[in-house]
């Protein structure tokens, strides 16, 4: 650090940039990232609620009502009003939190487990790993069927008296797959077992896109097996990043993982980290109120359009879709060149792909700051490179 400070007009010059060497949404040009460009009505609203601390609430009463508020606007939404919950930085601090309130949970009630597992699909988020790893679980990766969604005759089989938690998934991160979360629910509940659904990335839209008429399996809290959801504002929510949302069906959940905190202005603490933004909060609740559910069907439906039209013309240029896309995300690949060449290839035209693991393919997630002009330039681009 230097001794003496510089000029306002001399942070914010080297400021720029910093900021001129990021990429933007706006360009049109990330076609790998669930994240997007932020609302303006939430980038307003997160504006306002700096300051506030929800690690506190007590010092924080307004922001403590909108969480609730928030928690049980989402509830509605997934099935279940009368839910608990926080809103969080996102996904993997909301799947962590499952895990370790699950893992509580079942441990309390059956002493006799030691060495608790957590079952997860193979196209689960990795943030289940750094979950096992912090809370001491072991993961067993459940295998996937011929549509990369859970196979559910494999979870059945690896059930064991140290299960303390199944996950389904409801929008893979690298897919768009909704697990059979109907049939798992039945499983878990039959067999007294807790059942996280991660949600993070199709939470947001597909209640949107029911409504519309759209077909989905069911994969929320109507679904009585399902204890918690993972469900994040800062991807097709359109919040400012870090915006998490984890739901509980129930109180005991939260209870299960909570702690004293003597001199605080609530005397027990459920979430992972202590200080903790109200901004994120905030800005869910303005873009929920100001948006409403007209709105978040614009958004979703917009996607689902987009992504469409880019599957057409991944198909008529000659390239080959791995799988069916569910929701707004499209795998596909070269029929001539493997997979790391035709991604370096894209790169240099400019374009910031990514690539799934399982299968090994491009991947793109069509999030709201990707236009029809931009899928138009996209296909000339895969035209162009014949292949
Ligand atoms: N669950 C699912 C289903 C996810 O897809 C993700 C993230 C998470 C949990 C974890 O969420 P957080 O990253 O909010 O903790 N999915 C994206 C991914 O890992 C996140 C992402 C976003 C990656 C923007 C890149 C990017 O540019 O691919």
């Amino acid at each position: 650090m230097e001794d003496k400070g510089r000029s306002k007009t001399e942070v914010f010059r080297q400021l720029k940039i910093f900021k001129k060497k990021d990429m933007t949404h706006l360009s049109g040009k990330i076609l790998g990232s669930m994240c997007t460009c932020p609302h303006p009505i939430g980038l307003k609203a997160y504006h306002m609620f700096l300051e506030s601390n929800l690690g506190d609430p007590g010092l924080f009463k307004g922001t403590k009502t909108m969480e609730k508020e928030v928690i049980s606007l989402l509830g509605d939404l997934l099935g279940k009003q009368d839910i608990y919950g926080h809103i969080i930085t996102g996904g993997t601090e909301a799947n962590i939190m499952a895990m370790r309130s699950a893992r509580n949970f079942a441990m309390e009630k059956n002493p006799k487990i030691k060495d608790p597992e957590i079952i997860v699909p193979k196209s689960a988020h990795f943030s289940f790993k750094k979950a096992a790893d912090m809370l001491c679980l072991n993961i067993i990766e459940a295998q996937l069927d011929n549509e990369y969604k859970v196979d559910v005759n494999s979870i059945k089989e690896l059930l064991s008296k140290n299960t303390v938690a199944v996950v389904a998934v409801a929008g893979t991160t690298e897919l768009g797959k909704i697990d059979p979360v109907e049939e798992i629910s039945h499983i878990c509940y039959g067999n007294n077992i807790y059942l996280h659904v991660d949600a993070a990335f199709g939470g947001y839209s597909i209640p949107f896109l029911t409504e519309m008429g759209y077909e989905f399996p069911k994969f929320d809290f109507g679904l009585r097996g399902v204890c918690s959801i993972t469900i994040d504002p800062h991807k097709m929510g359109l919040a400012p990043i870090p915006t998490g949302g984890i739901l509980f069906r129930e109180k005991k959940y939260l209870e299960a993982m909570s702690v004293e905190t003597p001199y605080l202005t609530e005397d027990r603490q459920s979430t992972l980290v202590g200080t903790r933004t109200g901004a994120s909060t905030a800005a869910t609740w303005a873009l929920i109120k100001y948006l409403g559910r007209e709105g978040y069907k614009t958004v979703s439906d917009q996607c689902m359009k987009i992504t469409k039209l880019l599957y057409n013309g991944i198909i008529e240029s000659g390239f080959e879709v791995v799988t069916e896309p569910q929701l707004n995300i499209i795998a596909f690949k070269s029929k001539k060149v493997s997979v790391d060449e035709l991604a370096y290839k894209l790169e240099n035209l400019g374009w910031a792909v990514s690539k799934s693991s399982y299968p090994r393919a491009i991947r793109v997630i069509v999030m709201p700051h990707i236009k029809e002009e931009h899928v138009k330039v996209f296909i000339e681009d895969l035209n162009s490179l014949d292949l």
